[in-house]
């Protein structure tokens, strides 16, 4: 069966497979024609109940911006879950949802299904999200006008790690060449080159020429060890201090 997404937003044609959209070319595009996964994006709209269809209102307590409403966000969940079988695993995109890493793309990618809710306006009322219940998730510490690139993000970062999905040219996700740490952590990659070998009087280092793999993978490991240290430190970092007990 191939994994099932369902994104509920107002602007459904962001995740429209023609003309190609973000997640019509490529390697998802591939993997869904493929049959590895299937994605239907319904418009939160089409459950609203008054003339104007409208899905959101002003803020209790005064404020900019608008909130969407309760009642159109769940006769949508309800609808939508309603049409498979198979369980949803509610994710929320939001600024204030833990961050989005790849231990959790890969819990995420072992899911039947994922039913993903994107929010546009200032946010949704908390008493619909509290009935819901989902997972929260962020894409990053920056303002998004919406939630919706959040959720073309995790899908594109969920879909490339299904068995299939990328093709042999490509390198794997759980990949044996992704760079691990002496800690195991995840490293930054190593600086690439192709032909030719001078550019610009610029030179290819030379131990990439010497056909000696032992070496070459030394020192691809020592430039991710190097970069991960000046560019990413957070990466190499232990756990934080726990507080001392009282
Ligand atoms: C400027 C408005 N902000 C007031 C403090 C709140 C706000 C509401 C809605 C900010 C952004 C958004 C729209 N963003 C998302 O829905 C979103 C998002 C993001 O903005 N950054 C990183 N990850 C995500 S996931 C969903």
């Amino acid at each position: 069966m191939p994994i099932r997404f369902d994104i509920l937003t107002t602007f459904p044609e962001m995740f429209a497979t023609e003309p190609p959209g973000a997640l019509a070319l490529s390697i998802p595009d591939r993997a869904r024609r493929a049959g590895l996964v299937e994605w239907h994006a319904t418009n939160i709209r089409d459950f609203t109940t008054d003339k104007h269809q409208k899905t959101d209102d002003r803020p209790f307590g005064g404020g900019p911006g608008m909130v969407m409403s309760c009642q159109p966000v769940w006769d949508a969940v309800c609808a939508v879950e309603a049409m498979d079988d198979r369980p949803a695993t509610r994710v929320l995109l939001t600024p204030q949802g833990v961050p989005l890493t790849q231990p959790l793309v890969e819990e995420l990618a072992t899911m039947p299904r994922l039913l993903l809710l994107a929010g546009h306006y200032e946010g949704i009322d908390e008493r619909v999200i509290r009935k819901l219940d989902p997972m929260e998730v962020s894409i990053g510490d920056f303002v998004l006008s919406g939630g919706e690139l959040a959720a073309i993000v995790l899908m594109d970062a969920v879909i490339r790690l299904l068995p299939g999905a990328l093709g042999d040219g490509e390198s794997a996700g759980q990949d044996s060449f992704s760079p691990i740490g002496p800690g195991g952590q995840r490293l930054l990659d190593c600086p690439h080159y192709t032909r030719p070998r001078v550019w610009e009087g610029e030179e290819v280092p030379e131990i990439l020429l010497s056909g000696d793999h032992g070496r070459i993978a030394a020192w691809r490991l020592e430039q991710s060890l190097q970069r991960t240290r000046e560019r990413r430190p957070d990466l190499l970092a232990g756990p934080p201090d726990q507080p001392p007990p009282a």
